[in-house]
């Protein structure tokens, strides 16, 4: 929970309009139409019985869905890899899911095959229900580089474009949730803080994969990078 010290130290260039008196009163952050949710990954391969499934990943959805009904723009991403892509360890000889090994734009991380394109698996899950959702934003789907981020691919350069439409919508601040915390979660909510956005991770909205330490990692670099964590109860929505 965070007390009012903390919402009013964080709420940087955010003016005091943007708040109504009840949320304030509540100590609540409240959600207005400069506010976009972004839904990371919510795919059937990351959830249970998925072949990159995360740990109680479906127990998100309930949480996004509730939330999601505060917001007006909401984007969705969506992890969309070629066959044979340069994450996966099936691409390297004598490699294992989970090993890192120095590719030209840096270290990455080897995966279980996983969200192909057009395949079920790559599937949104269908249990997300969020009418509204405005964008659907796919990354990874350059066969050669990676991209956690729905901001930046992993080469750090090659753009997705959503900054600038965030930007074309008068989106200020970016509240992230979805999957995986440690991975697309995080970059894409230190890209979002990059990109100048005031950015919120929302904690018991995500979950993580939590390999070789890679959790605490990303909660000490988010927070390095300037970026909030919340729980959903700290939300001013129903
Ligand atoms: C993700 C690993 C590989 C994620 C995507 O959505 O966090 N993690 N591809
Ligand atoms: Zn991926």
């Amino acid at each position: 929970m965070l007390d009012r010290r903390q919402l009013l130290g964080g709420m940087g260039v955010v003016t005091m309009s943007a708040f109504t008196g009840a949320a304030m009163a509540a100590g609540k952050i409240a959600i207005d139409d400069s506010s976009v949710l972004i839904v990371v990954d919510v795919q059937n391969c990351f959830l249970p019985g998925g072949s990159l499934a995360v740990k109680d990943g479906d127990q998100v959805i309930p949480v996004i869905n509730r939330i999601a009904k505060g917001f007006a723009n909401v984007v969705m991403t969506q992890d969309w890899h070629t066959p044979g892509h340069i994450s996966f360890a099936s691409a390297h000889a004598g490699k294992k899911p989970f090993e890192a090994i120095d590719l030209p734009y840096g270290k990455q991380v080897l995966w279980p095959d996983h969200c192909v394109q057009g395949t079920d698996g790559a599937s949104i899950s269908k249990d997300i229900s969020i009418p509204q959702a405005e964008l659907i934003i796919r990354k990874g789907y350059h066969k050669d580089v990676d991209s956690y981020s729905a901001f930046t691919e992993a080469d750090g350069k090659t753009s997705t474009g959503l900054a600038a439409y965030l930007k074309a919508h008068n989106i200020k601040r970016v509240f992230v949730t979805g999957l995986a915390t440690d991975f697309c979660v995080a970059w894409t909510a230190m890209d979002a803080r990059k990109a100048g956005f005031e950015t919120y991770i929302i904690e018991d909205a995500c979950r993580g994969i939590d390999a070789n330490g890679s959790l605490a990692k990303a909660w000490a670099d988010t927070a390095k990078a300037g970026v909030k964590r919340i729980q959903s109860s700290d939300l001013a929505v129903a």
